[in-house]
């Protein structure tokens, strides 16, 4: 999942895509890296950020997500407002990215269900202007997998196909470093809840505490969102919303073929050869239209 951020105040990308021809010209670009999903976002949800207007957010998003609907892969709206959601929904976008997971506007899980939307429901303690003010937690693991438990249920039972539904620990959302790292290690007790785990660790802060001081700069993280997504894969995550697709991307290709001891060769394909035996099993389909399986499938000449 790659991120396109519409907005003037993003932590690592605020202001580079305020204008729609570029942002949409960037998630272009997003999908020729191999995102299957761009995640499109109008109001910054870094701490201390100020809300955003539903008109002013409307305006920002509309016209980019409507730019990269046919662009090759599925396009989701971040919001956490359903008279954002409904309008990005009806220009095409599939999945909608709700931070709130359904709490901002209970409305938004009957009308992710009536269009047959995918969505993610993400953790998140207390709202982005207060969430890092010292966060505390008896045990951050099963605090977060109770309350994704709790909103699984209430959107299933709001009329969300359970296929449909992803879920996020919220990495960075009201957590501290230490929590982050024991959500990341003990993330095998979320994939057992049986939906996708969605992970977004880029450019995040604490990568760039743990790994120097003085911290590292925001362009300075990739080492750390690589090491986080790669191993997160390993721990079963499906989902990576990530800023740098090749890079990322190429990182998990490459570790999903270490772990399953094989990798699909590019020239066999070219070739029209066979590929061989053991291929590294795509994840599950990520989206209502399948777009992931059909992307390995014409990778693969099918
Ligand atoms: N993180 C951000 C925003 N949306 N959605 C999900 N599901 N998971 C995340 O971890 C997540 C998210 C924050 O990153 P970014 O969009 O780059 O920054 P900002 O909120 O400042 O626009």
């Amino acid at each position: 999942m790659g991120v396109v951020n519409v907005t003037p105040d993003s932590f690592s990308d605020g202001g580079r895509f305020l204008d729609p021809a570029a942002a949409i010209a960037y998630g272009r670009a997003l999908v020729g890296e191999g995102a299957d999903i761009v995640d499109v976002g109008g109001e910054s949800t870094r701490p201390g950020a100020a809300p955003v207007d539903e008109e002013e957010e409307r305006r920002r998003v509309l016209p980019v997500v409507e730019g990269l609907v046919g662009a090759g892969a599925l396009v989701s709206v971040d919001t956490v407002k359903l008279e954002v959601a409904r309008p990005a929904l009806d220009a095409g976008a599939g999945y909608v990215n709700d931070v709130t997971a359904f709490r901002a506007a209970p409305g938004m899980a009957a009308l992710v269900a009536e269009r047959g939307a995918t969505c993610c429901l993400m953790h998140m303690r207390g709202e982005p202007r207060t969430m890092q003010d010292d966060p505390r937690y008896e045990d951050v693991v099963s605090e977060v997998k109770g309350f994704l438990e709790e909103r699984l249920a209430f959107a299933v039972a709001e009329g969300v196909s359970e296929e449909k539904i992803h879920l996020d620990p919220g990495i960075g959302f009201g957590k501290t470093a230490a929590h982050n790292l024991e959500l990341l290690r003990r993330l095998p007790e979320l994939t057992a809840l049986g939906r996708p785990v969605v992970i977004g660790t880029s450019r995040k802060s604490f990568l760039g505490r743990i790994a120097s001081h003085p911290p590292r700069a925001v362009d300075a993280r990739m080492p750390g969102t690589i090491a986080t997504n790669v191993l997160a894969l390993a721990a079963g995550a499906r989902v990576f919303r990530v800023h740098d697709v090749a890079p990322v991307r190429d990182a998990l290709t490459v570790a999903a073929a270490l772990l399953a001891g094989a990798w699909e060769d590019v020239s066999l394909v070219a070739t029209g050869d066979p590929p061989p035996a053991a291929i590294w099993p795509p994840p599950a389909p990520l989206s209502s239209s399948n777009h992931g399986a059909r992307r390995l499938r014409r990778r693969r000449g099918a």
